[in-house]
């Protein structure tokens, strides 16, 4: 498949946050690798004066899914802390439009929809096309597919751009699977026509 970049697209860079990287506390296996290829994803973006997405998990110090509160989590991503920065190796555009997440204690959101913040900027800048990669394939990244599709965008999964967390082995790739189903299109860089 060959995929051309037009207006209406837009590139959203899932929790690429420290704690999510090696050394993190809430470190994915390979993570690191989504980074140089994301770059070449906002590079080919930005030439195009395509609207670029960060969203993070941005959670306050007693956030529910945090073990202390009895969640599944060690504490992640606290607000305004090293763990929940984005690696200085991420090349985000100066204009990068930036969306926190479950940012109260009481409010987890898997989905960068959750809040509704994320639809509302897309639909500003006149978004219909998805291009969506970064961490995790089986919670952030699945849950944030499924609801651009429930709100009928075009979905295009950056698969050489997600790592999982598997916390069963075979998570990610179910996850993949499963938003393959419901109308995602798996795209590699190289399917990028430049
Ligand atoms: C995530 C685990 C905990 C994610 C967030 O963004 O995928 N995963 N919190
Ligand atoms: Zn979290």
């Amino acid at each position: 498949m060959s995929i051309a970049l037009a207006a209406g697209d837009a590139l959203i860079v899932t929790d690429v946050q420290n704690d999510f990287l090696p050394g993190g506390s809430l470190a994915v296996a390979d993570s690191t690798a989504v980074i140089p290829v994301l770059n070449r994803y906002i590079a080919c973006f930005r030439a195009r004066r395509l609207p670029v997405f960060a969203t993070r998990d941005w959670h306050p110090p007693n956030h529910c899914s945090f073990s202390p509160q009895g969640g599944p989590w060690p504490p992640h991503c606290i607000a305004n802390t090293p763990g929940a920065s984005f690696p200085a190796g991420l090349e985000l555009p100066a204009d990068v439009h930036i969306v926190s997440k479950a940012d109260t204690p009481e409010q987890e959101a898997y989905s960068s929809f959750g809040g509704g913040r994320l639809h509302a900027l897309l639909q500003a800048a006149g978004s219909r096309r998805l291009f969506i990669g970064g961490l995790t394939t089986d919670y952030c990244v699945l849950n944030s597919v499924k609801d651009a599709l429930r709100l009928h965008y075009a979905v295009f999964l950056l698969v050489d751009a997600v790592r999982a967390v598997n916390a069963q082995p075979d998570d990610g790739c179910r996850a993949l699977q499963e938003m393959t189903r419901l109308g995602a299109v798996r795209i590699r860089y190289e399917e990028l026509s430049v």
